[in-house]
């Protein structure tokens, strides 16, 4: 085993760990044994201080052209795509992906550095005539201030770039606060930056634990914004925070994301979009398919085939290019899901047609695995069926309609993502129109959202925000409207004019 990595804050410009601070271990679920890296736990005094820095550098870094703040980020681009292999490694090992997963999670991070390196040249704004003569109105995008951004461990180096860049790009400064299970990855994804050349200060990373430092955040009265990618819970708990001390919160949070399969579907397509959908990242994608909706009439065969498939998957270390299905994250998360099953068990008779137990053999006995899992059976009212359960479990519902199967997919607390798979584009159509969800795949599988387009969803999976994409900038900044009175004299407007004798 290699010597532990040291996963520091970085602070000003600067590398360091803070004096006498106790270290976290990062662990290969993939194998306990092994600690990728040690962090700081960092006290609260360590965020406060790394919003110092982000305040200092914001006035010299909200006056950068932004085609100069755009230069930085391509350049960040083109390390980490350099580092592509490197990184994807690290991901591996921190956070359990296979490897082509952990690349693909470098390379979501990539375009997202070429999206927000245009939009450089962009940021555009609107021009609108006067309703008064010799007059001009337009408006101009503004940095909101010092943002902080709290990231999970499921895309380290995505979520991170998709918050971090749209930031930048529009001249705001950051304190990042990783999470604890992905420390390094979180460190990587900095190291890019400050190797492009991000002036110091601009952009902070702050290691430890959500309860501390997320915490701190929160009671910061300089941070303005916080944008955080979380489970619902501590998404509202961040948001409540952030409306006692005037800042924005965007969230980002669980899902409970549905494949609907209609009579006509492409059966084997849809049994490659759920299997994918469902047990790619091992389930832990907020975007994951964790129901299947399926029409009756093609119910059994469809449970038939993707049993036998799922069944055949293999599991093993991320670092292994042989590995299709990685370990759970941490131990935590594997006894949730495990708990998961037992109450899919025990429930009102979902029936458990494939896996439902902890992985064993040679290649996964020294991390969290657990069988991809299908339940069929499986009734609107079940806890399986509503809540998130970010692991490798798939719900299967029978319906005998498209009406049926659309309700029972809205039937949810969240809305994040959804797919329906038919050959019909009326049903398509139709079904786009009534699914309650920020995203709709038509014969694709609920994961694999593209940088360029908004991303996010309605109810209890976030409050109204869009990520990635051009309306992302939204989440970071303001908008300033500009009148410019050209007449030479005082124009009143909200005023009737008729009325008034003298105006001219
Ligand atoms: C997440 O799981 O939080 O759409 C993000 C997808 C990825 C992003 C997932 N591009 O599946």
């Amino acid at each position: 085993m290699t010597t532990p990595a040291k996963a520091m804050n970085y602070i000003d410009g600067e590398w360091s760990w803070p004096t006498g601070a106790a270290a976290i271990k990062s662990i290969n679920p993939a194998d306990t044994r092994e600690v990728v890296c040690e962090t700081p736990d960092s006290p609260a005094a360590e965020l406060d201080r790394a919003v110092e820095a982000a305040a200092r550098a914001y006035s010299a870094w909200r006056r950068t052209p932004p085609p100069k703040r755009a230069a930085i980020l391509r350049r960040a681009g083109e390390i980490l795509a350099e580092r592509k292999q490197q990184i994807g490694e690290v991901i591996a090992r921190e956070a359990g992906k296979p490897i082509a997963e952990g690349c693909g999670d470098v390379q979501e991070a990539i375009d997202m550095a070429e999206l927000a390196a245009g939009e450089g040249r962009r940021l555009y704004g609107d021009t609108a005539p006067s309703e008064l003569p010799n007059k001009f109105c337009m408006t101009v995008r503004e940095p909101i201030g010092v943002c902080g951004l709290i990231t999970p461990w499921n895309f380290p180096v995505a979520i991170p770039a998709w918050k971090g860049f749209h930031a930048l790009i529009c001249g705001n400064t950051v304190v990042l606060k990783p999470a604890s299970d992905t420390p390094l990855c979180g460190a990587e994804f900095v190291r890019a930056l400050v190797d492009a050349g991000l002036p110091k200060g601009v952009f902070n990373l702050v290691q430890g634990r959500g309860s501390v430092i997320g915490e701190a955040m929160c009671r910061n009265s300089t941070i303005r914004l916080i944008s955080i990618t979380g489970s619902t819970e501590t998404g509202c708990h961040v948001a409540a925070e952030c409306g006692r001390t005037g800042k924005r919160a965007s969230l980002e949070c669980g899902g409970k994301n549905a494949e609907v399969v209609m009579d006509d579907a492409d059966l084997d397509l849809a049994v490659d979009g759920a299997l994918w959908g469902a047990f790619g990242t091992s389930g832990q994608r907020c975007t994951a398919t964790s129901r299947l909706i399926v029409h009756e009439k093609v119910h059994d065969e469809l449970v038939e085939r993707l049993t036998a498939r799922a069944a055949k998957l293999r599991l093993g270390p991320g670092i292994d290019p042989a590995t299709e299905v990685g370990p759970l994250v941490n131990e935590s998360q594997c006894r949730r899901v495990m708990e998961y099953i037992r109450i899919g068990r025990d429930e009102d008779k979902a029936v458990l047609r494939c896996g439902g137990r902890r992985a064993s053999g040679e290649k996964v006995d020294k991390g969290w695995f657990i069988e991809p899992t299908i339940f069929t059976g499986v009734k609107r009212s079940m806890r399986i069926f509503q809540e998130e359960i970010f692991g490798p479990v798939l719900s299967v519902v029978k319906v005998g309609s498209l009406e049926e199967a659309v309700e029972t997919l809205n039937d949810c607390a969240y809305g994040l993502s959804s797919a329906v798979y038919t050959r019909d584009i009326n049903k398509a159509l139709w079904a786009m129109r009534e699914i309650e969800a920020g995203i709709v795949y038509v014969n694709g599988p609920t994961i694999g959202a593209e940088v360029h387009m908004p991303f996010g969803g309605v109810k209890g999976t976030g409050n109204g925000h869009r990520e990635a994409g051009r309306i992302g900038l939204d989440i970071f900044s303001e908008w300033k409207t500009v009148y410019i009175d050209y007449s030479g004299k005082l124009q009143r407007a909200q005023i009737d004019t008729d009325k008034i004798l003298e105006q001219g």
